[in-house]
């Protein structure tokens, strides 16, 4: 009964695995540097922890997702694409990918549709919203990786679902955020529990 569910699903760490593609070709262009394990990845920007190791690594790592073919080549994440395709066929239910491009616009931007379309077909394309500002988007809930979902909308109509990551693990939530811990975890559940 009621209104449709309004889904929005973020990409890099929730559908495409950022952390993984960006750690191997960070240890292929620079095999002499030091770099973070996954296991020690603290904090949503990989800029920032690898400037805290040392500063000339910030840049350094944001060549490597500014680089040509980073976002496309991108691995999906265990069970997501699978997730969305079936919640974009359930009754009452609508889906979006809700992702925000870097500002080096050059690759980022195409290469995100291109990946969409790769792995959900040209259709698909009609679903995504690339936005830097996600509190304008209006849905019911937003699984989205990183803890702190800021904006000019102070008050988000969604319910942020944190997207458990090697960088948000150890996180606590705030009252008002749930996790879903891998797309192994119950997702149906939480959808039917923001159903009316
Ligand atoms: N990103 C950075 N710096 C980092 C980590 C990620 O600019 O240290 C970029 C990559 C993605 C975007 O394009 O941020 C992630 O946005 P959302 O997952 O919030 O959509």
């Amino acid at each position: 009964a009621g209104k449709r569910l309004r889904v929005l699903v973020d990409m890099d760490g929730v559908l495409a695995d950022f952390e993984g593609g960006f750690l191997k070709k960070y240890r292929a262009r620079y095999p002499a540097e030091p770099y973070i394990t996954l296991e020690d990845r603290r904090g949503f920007w990989v800029s920032s922890q690898y400037g805290h190791l040392r500063s000339d690594l910030c840049e350094k790592a944001i060549s490597i997702w500014e680089s040509k073919d980073f976002f496309i080549e991108l691995e999906p994440l265990p069970g997501g694409v699978e997730a969305v395709k079936e919640m974009a066929r359930m009754d009452n239910t609508d889906v979006f990918i809700c992702t925000s491009p870097i500002k080096h616009y050059k690759h980022c931007p195409y290469e995100k549709y291109a990946w969409v379309e790769k792995h959900f077909g040209h259709d698909f394309l009609e679903q995504v919203i690339l936005t830097r500002d996600k509190t304008l988007i209006s849905g019911d809930i937003l699984i989205d990786d990183k803890p702190d979902i800021l904006g000019v909308e102070s008050n988000p109509t969604w319910q942020h679902i944190l997207f458990t990551a090697c960088h948000n693990k150890h996180q606590s939530l705030s009252p008002s955020q749930r996790r879903l811990q891998s797309w192994s975890d119950d997702w149906r559940a939480i959808l039917d529990s923001k159903r009316q």
